[in-house]
């Protein structure tokens, strides 16, 4: 297999900006982790505006996605929401999407309600940072649901391509089947393998650790 250009780059831009780094880390499932993905680094107006041309060149690329609006769930995902459809609004298809994003608490005075930006409705297109185990995901599809609009799909960055507590399938082959919609990502772990791998020597003992960690906790 050979890494796309757009992903090793895209790859770079996450190790120069220190949002991918190497090491040991506890995720939220509480596994034990050789990688981490942290999106929150990429802070800077540059990086920003870098990373929304990604997550809009995702999007194009997959045909058939259909989708009225943009949704960024608090927190991480709001920067990155607004990212993407400033990036839809100046790229060659120059598409103006509206979005929004949630609170994560409810708010009663105000404008009041949990969700901020356009209204919540038609199809909707989730645009967060990682998927793991997929809760992050479940919980915005419930606030869609709640709002009556319906899921037209889920782009990240990076889907990490680890089975859930109970099944051998990844958490994005679940949303796919739970809900019959496409999830897309920039990147994944098999392309964060192989690219360790083209780095050859320099890079052997991450890569070795990554393929441990695949064969442990990777999906079928
Ligand atoms: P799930 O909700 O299990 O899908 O995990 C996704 C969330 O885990 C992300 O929204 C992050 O809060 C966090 N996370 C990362 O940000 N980067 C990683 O590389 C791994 C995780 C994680 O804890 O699994």
């Amino acid at each position: 297999m050979t890494l796309e250009k757009y992903k090793r780059d895209f790859i770079d831009f996450a190790i120069a900006n220190g949002v991918l780094t190497f090491g040991e880390f506890t995720l939220k499932s509480g596994r034990r982790s050789p990688y981490f993905f942290n999106a929150g680094k990429f802070n800077s107006g540059t990086a920003l505006a870098k990373l929304g041309q990604y997550y809009a060149a995702a999007i194009a690329a997959q045909r058939g996605l259909d989708y009225d609006i943009v949704f960024g769930p608090a927190y991480k995902g709001i920067p990155l929401a607004a990212a993407t459809v400033i990036a839809l609004a100046t790229g060659d298809a120059a598409r103006d999407v509206p979005y929004a994003f949630n609170r994560k608490e409810k708010k009663d005075h105000g404008e009041g309600g949990t969700t901020v930006g356009a209204p919540l409705a038609g199809r909707v297109l989730i645009v967060d940072d990682v998927i793991t185990a997929g809760t992050a995901i479940r919980e915005s599809f419930e606030v869609i649901q709640g709002a009556g609009a319906t899921l037209a799909g889920v782009v990240v960055a990076i889907d990490r391509q680890e089975k859930g507590r109970d099944t051998d399938r990844s958490a994005i082959q679940e949303i796919e089947a739970e809900h019959g919609v496409p999830v897309v990502a920039v990147v994944t772990l098999a392309d964060i393998v192989e690219y360790l791998r083209e780095q050859g020597a320099d890079r052997a003992g991450m890569l070795r650790a990554m393929e441990d960690y695949r064969r442990e906790y990777g999906a079928q």
